[in-house]
């Protein structure tokens, strides 16, 4: 995979850091970026050696304002219908590695839906979401009428989605769509923190407890717990199910094979 014209991405111990890296455009969310993002965060994910992506914006304005409205002004119907415009994106979504999206400044549109394809959001305290898609005569196409109606509910999502109004970090996190807040220099610290806690923990164990609360969003609870308790029983198929537990009862720390 590469070399990216429109994306950074770095290796640091078993956390990879992808950086959306047009700043001159607020890192709007081109057809490129999207064909970049994609096959690099896909072969992360088939790497064995990365526990965690971590996806962040370049120059501290912005983790993405949206996606690239020059892009899109002069398409018609059949154009976006035929290239199925942002169906790339889903597949963000079906990656098992964890990811945490690190948030400064302005997450607005596909910027926002981006950060909830993620599965942890860490944003700064002048972070800014929301789906301002309706100012503009369209409506969120990369999920975000679906994912932040279930993050925080209908009438939030609702007042975003008709008004175009935007939510500041503290409201973000009162809200359910923020994972934790901290102040704007700490958060590409903190994100990575984050990713490499996960990253320290069993590779396939928290691919399983990513896919279970997943499942919260796809299914009954009866269901849900059903298939919670099938992969609670798998884990103790692993390896590090055993290290785990022996490191626990020798009050050591854990040691994981990732397997
Ligand atoms: N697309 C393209 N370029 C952009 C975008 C964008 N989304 N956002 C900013 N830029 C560009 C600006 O045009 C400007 O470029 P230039 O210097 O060449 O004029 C540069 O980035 C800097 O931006 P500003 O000068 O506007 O910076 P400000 O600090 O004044 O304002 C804002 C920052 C408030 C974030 C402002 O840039 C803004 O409102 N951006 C657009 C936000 C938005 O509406 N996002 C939603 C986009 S639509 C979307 O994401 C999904 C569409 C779903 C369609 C469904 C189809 C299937």
């Amino acid at each position: 995979p590469g070399p990216y014209r429109t994306i950074l991405v770095e290796r640091r111990g078993r956390t990879a850091l992808l950086t959306l890296n047009r700043p001159e455009a607020l890192n709007a969310l081109s057809l490129e970026v999207m064909r970049e993002t994609v096959e690099a965060a896909e072969a992360l994910d088939r790497d064995p050696d990365v526990g965690c992506v971590v996806i962040t914006g370049s120059g501290g304005k912005a983790f993405a304002a949206g996606a690239d409205i020059k892009e899109m002004q002069p398409r018609d119907y059949m154009d976006m219908y035929l290239s199925d415009w942002f169906a790339a994106w889903d597949r963000l979504g079906r990656l098992r590695t964890p990811t945490v999206a690190a948030v400064r400044g302005y997450a607005l549109g596909g910027g926002c839906e981006l950060a909830m394809l993620c599965d942890l959001v860490v944003a700064a305290d002048t972070a800014v979401f929301g789906q301002p898609e309706i100012r503009l005569g369209v409506i969120p196409g990369i999920g975000g009428s679906q994912r932040l109606t279930r993050a925080v509910g209908k009438a939030k999502a609702m007042d975003l989605c008709l008004t175009g109004r935007t939510m500041d970090a503290r409201e973000a996190e009162r809200a359910g769509l923020v994972s934790r807040i901290v102040p704007d220099a700490d958060v590409l610290t903190e994100a990575l923190a984050a990713a490499d806690t996960i990253a320290g923990m069993s590779a396939p164990v928290a691919m399983m407890a990513k896919e279970a609360v997943n499942r919260a969003f796809e299914t009954t609870l009866a269901e849900g717990v059903l298939f919670e308790r099938r992969l609670f029983h798998a884990v103790f198929a692993t390896a590090d199910q055993k290290e785990g537990m022996r490191a626990f009862a020798e009050k050591r720390p854990a040691e994981f094979r990732h397997r």
